[in-house]
């Protein structure tokens, strides 16, 4: 079964005016299409992949033929990147110091500002094209960056936040100024939903 396009799961224009509504129609139209397609292209002669997911695909990438193996860290780790960036996404949705993943946030990194310091740094500061992540590994948060669309679940930790910093993420709007647009990040960022994620994931 080939892979296929998720749904976005909001309107393109409901997170404006911090992510505008022709950059996501682009992001997610072309870009997330278009890992889709190569990676279904790159696995077309390989029946023994086509009934994996795409997260069994990252997770396993050794078992995956060294043929196609940097395609599917490419094209795969772009759907799945994608796939999550787009869940965590919502409009006003704060932190919330009183939940868990708020107290698990003031405990290791003492407070939501220093947090955001550093995750915003390292966001600013990953050179080309990448992503920077809040991840658990071992009950234990951590900011990673990835470059290119390397997935962090490759490395068997789990994401809980995710922002991309290629380009076509924010230049149409924001031109050359990559630290505004991790500043706004936060005004989209669904608290909500990386809670559940937390919970689901610490041990
Ligand atoms: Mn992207």
């Amino acid at each position: 079964m080939a892979h296929e396009l998720i749904q976005l799961p909001f309107e393109a224009n409901s997170l404006e005016p911090y992510m505008d509504e022709e950059t996501i129609n682009i992001h997610y139209g072309k870009h997330h299409q278009g890992y889709v397609n190569k990676l279904n292209k790159a696995i077309e002669n390989y029946p023994e992949l086509q009934d994996k997911t795409v997260e069994w695909l990252l997770e396993n990438i050794a078992d995956v033929s060294s043929e196609i193996r940097q395609k599917v860290i490419n094209f795969g780790g772009g759907v799945f990147n994608h796939n999550f960036f787009w869940h965590i996404l919502k409009k006003d949705v704060p932190f919330n110091p009183e939940s868990e993943i708020g107290k698990a946030i003031i405990e290791k990194f003492q407070t939501f500002d220093e947090f955001k310091k550093q995750f915003e740094e390292q966001a600013n500061t990953l050179f080309g094209s990448g992503w920077t992540w809040l991840t658990l590994k071992n009950n234990d948060l951590e900011i990673k960056q990835t470059i290119n669309q390397e997935s962090p679940i490759s490395g068997k930790v789990i994401p809980l936040i995710a922002i991309d910093v290629w380009e076509h993420a924010y230049y149409l709007k924001y031109k050359n100024k990559r630290n505004e647009f991790t500043s706004n990040f936060w005004n989209i960022l669904d608290w909500d939903k990386v809670n559940e994620l937390y919970i689901n994931a610490k041990e």
